[in-house]
């Protein structure tokens, strides 16, 4: 098509043409984005539908309607005169108004807030003798999506608020999609999924005012996990630091259920699937998690996408716990079916079979990361289900909510959801429906289509359900096995395992939540819990709240601790973690040169702060005094002792002097104490000495000066594997 010049409109006096910005030259359409490129559509006899096979969104440089037709102006409404009503005829402004009126489809009723990332999958090959499932034969690369997400709060809450987290990957197998939709914590809240509305209910906001938004420390979740105590092995995870993690980049992934993986020889066994980040697995405090959702409430969406954009691509192995598929399903005496039970790692360990790299950022936030559609049961040779009853539950659940949020049961057909192996279904019309399928019989057999689409066999890569036994005398009943009520042995095993830091983290949140609880039985019966857990736990928290602690009800069990559940001393990878460094006019500019350069050649990420934008000490500052605030970075540098502006208090009376402290810039002492509370690496050099000095702090626990920025650094990053200067914590219990 040749391209329309501007032309005055035939018999249209000028006075009355709408001053229109001439259009730009055309520069050439975008370029297409490789995610864009989705998978061809694929008619029932596999032939070519001749529909345009990408899903380009924007095609040619001319703005059109959505029937392609070149438009001359999108900013004025047609109307009878220039000052008349507008026109129902004019098509564009109806077009225009109506599709944005739908742009919103409803969001997930669990996990709406969410973050998602393209990345690779490559298999060990170890995993062979276990499953005939080919994405995980050795080097083999698979395409995928994972998106992250909180459960509780709406598509627009903070990121950072105490709660679980999915950890959902779409794997575009050749045999077929594999969803594996798990979360941060390997336990579950209840056991059965028929209690799933009824939790989350209790965890929403209330249902009268709508209120707290993403939070649990409210009435009705502690009235529902002190009722249901199937729920206190998930609750404590989530009031341990788990629940705040430091960035999506920083948690493991549990399948959380356990699966059944059958080999080629048709023999099975079962498993637990984990997900181990390369960088550790790292926290937040409860401070910082406050802040950020104030300060940056997309704060785990933006490190995502930043460490994505600059190359510090988030890797995990996949690994397996493997069991015996014995009838008992039991392992040491665990029930496998039972969602609120780990297998220690001490007594089974996770063996590595592939890595997971996420090295791609979606091009358009709803057309993958909001249509996203996962779901439990999408499963590829070699991978099964087990009776777990919250599993089975989930099988149902899955499709069923697309149909609501996508709007019809056509959403396997979105680009972000199209399965990269070919599709010959006998599935037909329906809203969305964009195949074009050719054929007369969708139906099996059939003698008009050539019999097309053929069965396959096991050679052909046919899924084959694992032929499992159901017990032979089975009774219809709403029941389940005797092991399940076991509450509370796990939650103290979990306990047992933790530091006497992270124990003191976890009594400060279960404090902090149950303060918020109005109700004074509830808060009593959680502490009844919390005796059937640990004694110490349960005074700690009932000191807390000016309450009686309870006696337990339960006998306490002596389970063997498992350190793996701990995060507290062990050194990890710094890669992508962001070194703050305070300067100002007054810095030396090649050594602030040469200090970015090491902390960039050592794969973390420098952040220099100034009293003011622009350029200082030779290089541009990326955040101001005002700006900038500690939670930002995991360690912080001071190469400067800048002054208050002059302006910064008009007043001081009334204030006690800190001599020393009114002579820096009280946002510099903001940071240095926030870093200092938040037990964060802290290094200074020359003047930033001083600045130590003046803030009222010196050397000692992870806190190093010296002469050059350069000896200063070093000793930041050797501090900066540990995550945080553990010492620094107090702590009550230990
Ligand atoms: Fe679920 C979404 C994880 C139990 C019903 N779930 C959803 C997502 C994750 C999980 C990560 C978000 C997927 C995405 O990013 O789009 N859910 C879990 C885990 C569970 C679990 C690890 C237990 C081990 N879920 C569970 C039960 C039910 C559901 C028992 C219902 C019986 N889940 C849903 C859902 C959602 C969902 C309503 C909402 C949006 C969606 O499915 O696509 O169907």
């Amino acid at each position: 098509m040749e391209d329309f010049a501007m032309q005055p409109i035939p018999g249209r006096p000028s006075s009355s043409t709408p001053t229109v910005d001439e259009p730009t030259e055309p520069q050439g359409p975008l370029s297409d984005k490789p995610d864009q490129a989705a998978p061809d559509v694929i008619t029932p006899t596999g032939a070519p539908t001749g529909a345009p096979t990408a899903a380009n969104g924007q095609q040619g440089a001319h703005l059109t309607t959505s029937q392609g037709v070149r438009l001359r102006d999108s900013d004025h409404s047609l109307k009878a005169g220039e000052r008349g009503p507008s026109l129902l005829q004019d098509h564009h402004l109806r077009e225009k108004i109506t599709h944005f009126d739908h742009e919103r489809i409803p969001e997930r009723v669990v996990h709406a807030r969410g973050a998602a990332a393209h990345g690779v999958f490559e298999g060990y090959g170890t995993a062979d003798r276990l499953t005939v499932a080919g994405f995980l034969r050795k080097g083999r690369q698979t395409p995928v999506f994972t998106r992250f997400s909180t459960v509780l709060g709406s598509r627009g809450s903070a990121d950072t608020v105490r709660d679980t987290r999915g950890f959902a990957t779409k794997f575009y197998t050749d045999e077929g999609t594999f969803d594996l939709v798990g979360n941060n914590i390997p336990v579950f809240f209840i056991q059965d999924g028929i209690k799933f509305p009824d939790v989350i209910h209790a965890g929403k906001p209330h249902p009268d005012r709508e209120i707290p938004q993403a939070q649990s420390a409210h009435d009705t979740f502690w009235d529902f996990v002190s009722l249901h105590t199937e729920g206190q092995a998930h609750t404590m995870w989530n009031m341990s630091d788990r629940g705040i993690p430091r960035s999506l980049r920083m948690m493991e992934g549990f399948g959380v259920h356990t699966f059944r993986l059958i080999n080629a020889e048709g023999e099975t066994s079962l498993v637990k699937f984990h997900w181990k980040p390369k960088l550790g697995v790292h926290s937040l405090t409860w401070e910082e998690a406050q802040l950020i959702s104030g300060m940056d409430p997309d704060f785990h969406r933006r490190d995502l996408a930043d460490a994505i954009e600059a190359g510090a691509y988030p890797q995990w192995e996949l690994g397996v716990q493997v069991f015996p598929d014995t009838p008992e399903q039991t392992f040491e005496g665990i029930d496998l079916l039972d969602p609120t039970k780990i297998i220690p790692e001490e007594l089974a360990p996770v063996q590595p079979i592939g890595l997971l790299t996420l090295d791609r950022n979606p091009t358009n936030y709803f057309a993958e990361t909001e249509q996203v559609a996962f779901h439990p049961g999408n499963l590829p040779p070699g991978i099964d289900v087990t009776d777990d009853a919250l599993l089975q539950a989930r099988l149902f659940s899955y499709i069923d909510t697309q149909i609501t949020r996508l709007g019809g049961p056509n959403f396997g057909q979105i680009p972000i959801n199209r399965p990269h192996a070919p599709v010959n279904d006998m599935l037909r019309d329906g809203f969305h429906q964009d195949a074009v399928h050719s054929g007369v019989a969708p139906y099996k057999p059939n003698s008009l289509d050539g019999g097309c689409p053929f069965f396959a066999g096991a050679d052909d890569h046919a899924f084959i359900d694992a032929p499992t036994k159901i017990a032979a005398e089975a009774t219809k009943v709403r029941a389940q096995p005797a092991s399940f009520d076991d509450h509370f042995s796990q939650v103290r095993l979990f306990w047992l395992s933790m530091t006497p830091v992270e124990q003191e983290h976890i009594i400060r949140s279960y404090t902090f939540e149950l303060g918020k609880v109005y109700e004074q039985s509830i808060k009593e019966r959680q502490l009844l819990a919390l005796a059937n857990i640990d004694p110490v736990l349960c005074s700690e928290v009932a000191t807390g709240l000016g309450l009686p602690a309870p006696e337990p009800t339960e006998t306490l069990t002596d389970p063997e601790p498992s350190p793996a559940l701990s995060q507290v001393g062990k050194e990890w990878p710094v890669d992508g973690r962001i070194v703050g460094i305070v300067v100002d006019d007054d810095t030396d500019a090649g050594e602030l040169d040469d200090l970015r350069t090491a902390i960039d050649e050592a794969g973390l990420v420098p952040l220099v702060i100034a009293p003011h934008g622009g350029n200082v000490a030779g290089t541009p500052a990326q955040r101001t005094f005002a700006t900038s605030r500690s939670i930002e970075f995991d360690a912080l540098l001071l190469g400067a002792s800048p002054a208050p502006a002059p302006d910064a208090l008009a007043s001081r009376d009334g204030k006690a002097g800190v001599a020393d402290r009114d002579d820096l810039d009280p946002r510099v002492v903001l940071l240095i104490e926030e870093c200092f509370r938040q037990a964060k690496a802290i290094g200074a050099w020359g003047a930033g000495s001083d600045a130590l000095a003046k803030a009222g702090y010196q050397a000692g626990t992870g806190i190093v000066t010296a002469d050059s920025a350069q000896q200063t650094v070093e000793s930041v990053l050797e501090l900066l594997a540990a995550h945080r200067v553990w010492e620094r914590f107090a702590t009550s219990v230990g």
